[in-house]
This record gives C-alpha cells, structure tokens and sequence, in this order.
C-alpha cells in the first residue's frame, strides 16, 4: 500500500498577510478582490479563522463583509503574484521530502512518500517533520493528512484544519469509510450533497446500496464511479508528478548527528541522486544542513562544468565547512546543483 501525505495552507492568502506584518494577527483579516465597479464592489478571497467566526468567508460580497467587519476588521487588497512567490518557496520546502509529488493548486500538494518509508509511521513522522520545518521557516501553519490514497488523504487533511495533522493507516481505514459521511469528500459541495441527503444518502457508503441510476442521475457517471471506489477502497490515483525541475535531493538521517562517518556516505548519496535527475553538468553545487532546532545553512561553490567525480570531494568539502563553523547536530542533509549546461540545450542550438 501506497503512503500519501497531503498537505494544504491553512487560510492561504489572509495567513501571508498575517506573517507579512504580525500586528494584525489578533484581528479578523479579510483578503478582497475589488472588481472597481464601485468603490466597495468585489468579493472576499479568503479570510483568517477570526474573521470566519463572525461570519466572513470566502465568496462574500464586499459590502457584506465590511458591514460585519465594520472597524473591527482588517481589509487588504488580493496580491496574488506575492503569494504565488510565497507558495512557490513553500512548495520548494515540501518537494525536498520526496521525489513524486504533485502540486494540485496554489496552496495543496501531495507527496508520494512509499519510497522514503518503511512504515506507515515513518510516514506520519514525515509529515509532522514537514509541518514543522514549514512553521519554521515561513511561520507558515499548514494541515496535514496522511493516508493510502491521495482522496482519503485529502478528507483527512481537510478534517485536520486549522493547524492539524490526522492520519489513518491500513488497517484504520474500512473502519473510517464506514461512518464517512459523503459532504466530506472532496468534489461534493453543499448543492450536491443537499440532492444526496433528499435520496436518502448520508454516509458514503450508502451509495453502494442506492439504486445505480438513481444515483448517477444526481452525480454524473465519473464522479459517481470515484465515489463507488473510494468507497469499496479500491480508488488508487497516483501522484502525478507536477513540479518545478527541482535538480536537488535532501535525506533525513538516521539520526540526528555530527558523525562525518554517517554524514558524508549520504551526501554521495544524495549527489548522485541530484545529478541523475539532472540535464547536464552543473556550474554551481551547493550542500544544505538542515540542523536538529531546524535551521537551515548552506555553503555554495561555482566553477565551470562539475563532473559528478569532482562533485563528491566539492560537496564533502561544503559539507565540512558547515560543521566547522557550527556546534549543532544536522537532522538532514541536502545536495542542489544549478547553473546547468545542458546538452539538450545546446542540441537545440546547433
Ligand atoms: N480563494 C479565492 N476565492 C475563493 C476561494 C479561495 O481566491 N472563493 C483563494 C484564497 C485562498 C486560496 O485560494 O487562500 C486557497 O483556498 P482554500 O479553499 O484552501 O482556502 P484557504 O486556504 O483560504 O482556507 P482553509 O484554511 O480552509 O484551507
Ligand atoms: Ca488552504
């Protein structure tokens, strides 16, 4: 069985403002999207969970939203490149657990993590770790689900909120889909869930028993096949890959340490697995500790076309210069190259 760990930013862009400037934090914080017909025309984007307990949400009309928000809340203009930018370097963050991860949309990414891990704990162990290392390196709260296949993962994610971590192995999950009830899955929202509840389905397993037209009548015929195998827990959709070219690889150590013999056999490791992912020789190498509290330090070199012999002894030596100059323990190791020459791109040249 697969492990999938999926991972979505808890009130994306009003949680970006928050970090942006953290004297609004205590307030309801509303991200708008002005449409400039009128001064206040336009909608609410999304908004921070204060703001949603006094009813603000996404989708609002403006003039609503301010009329509950009054002065109390805090009203800020979509800049939607800035967190793009943002996800970008969050998603950069998470794609270093795994090479097979798919970013699904702005704030949501699934991670393939099988091959990192032996047990289903493992996997939940990388999960919390990637929490952890989000929080502290962005002050980003995100939640985590993690789980077989990528739509039990999602539920699972979406039920963690805000902040939160929820998992269900194997052997947890007959038991999970037995008492699931159809508005949690992803894809049902209030409109076809409501037509479900009036043909007398609640509980996603209901469908079994309903009447096969009936049903996709209300549901259409694909989503009502997705809904019958995430049920029968037959639904395995793999992890596409969708990701920025990321030519890097990090590794979690067994432990966390100093121990150059434990350390340097994993940075060959993790340089032979950067440069096979790679076009062509790189011009720049860098080595990354991630240390035991989590901060991340780095030592680059840049010099012509590095050879993959000539990476091992530049990338140990990077190595060695980042546990001089510091007393920490490292928790992980990583080996980014850039700056390719590519010989694709030079083909395509001539
Ligand atoms: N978004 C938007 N308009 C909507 C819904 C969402 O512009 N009607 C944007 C703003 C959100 C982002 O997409 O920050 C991600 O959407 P989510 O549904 O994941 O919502 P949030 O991240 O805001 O909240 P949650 O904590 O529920 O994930
Ligand atoms: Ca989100």
């Amino acid at each position: 069985m697969p492990f999938i760990i999926f991972i979505d930013f808890d009130y994306f862009y009003a949680q970006v403002e928050e970090i942006m400037d953290p004297s609004i934090k205590d307030k309801p914080v509303v991200v708008c999207v002005y449409s400039g017909r009128t001064e206040n025309s336009g909608a609410v984007a999304t908004s921070n969970y204060i703001a949603r307990s006094i009813g603000i949400k996404s989708g609002m009309p403006l003039p609503q939203a301010m009329n509950i928000g009054k002065d109390k809340a805090v009203f800020i203009p979509i800049r939607k490149d800035f967190y793009k930018e943002f996800s970008d370097r969050v998603m950069n963050t998470i794609s270093t657990y795994s090479d097979k991860m798919e970013i699904a949309s702005i704030d949501e990414a699934y991670l393939d993590v099988t091959g990192e891990c032996s047990t289903f704990q493992d996997a939940v162990k990388l999960g919390e770790e990637i929490k952890e290392e989000i929080f502290k390196e962005y002050g980003m709260k995100v939640s985590a689900g993690i789980s077989i296949n990528k739509a039990i993962a999602k539920i699972l994610g979406d039920m963690a909120k805000p902040d939160g971590l929820k998992y269900i192995d194997e052997s947890m999950v007959e038991e999970f889909l037995n008492t699931l009830e159809v508005k949690k899955i992803p894809g049902i929202g209030s409109i076809l869930s409501k037509k479900l509840n009036d043909a007398g389905i609640k509980y996603l397993k209901d469908i079994l028993g309903a009447n096969r037209q009936a049903m996709i009548e209300i549901l259409g015929n694909a989503r009502y096949n997705y809904l019958v195998e995430i049920a029968e827990n037959r639904y395995n959709s793999p992890v596409e890959e969708r990701i920025r070219k990321n030519y890097g690889r990090y590794i979690t150590l067994p432990e966390n340490t100093r121990d150059t013999n434990i350390i340097m056999p994993l940075l060959r490791k993790a340089v032979d697995s950067a440069f096979s992912k790679a076009p062509g020789l790189p011009g720049e190498i860098s080595a990354i500790g991630i240390m035991e509290d989590l901060n991340i330090v780095s030592r680059s070199y840049t010099g012509g076309r590095i050879s993959l012999e000539s990476a091992y002894g530049i990338a140990t030596g990077l190595m060695g210069k980042i546990l001089e100059a510091d007393s920490r323990k490292l928790r992980r190791i990583g080996v980014r190259i850039g700056k390719m020459s590519s010989n694709e791109s030079l083909d395509n040249f001539f």
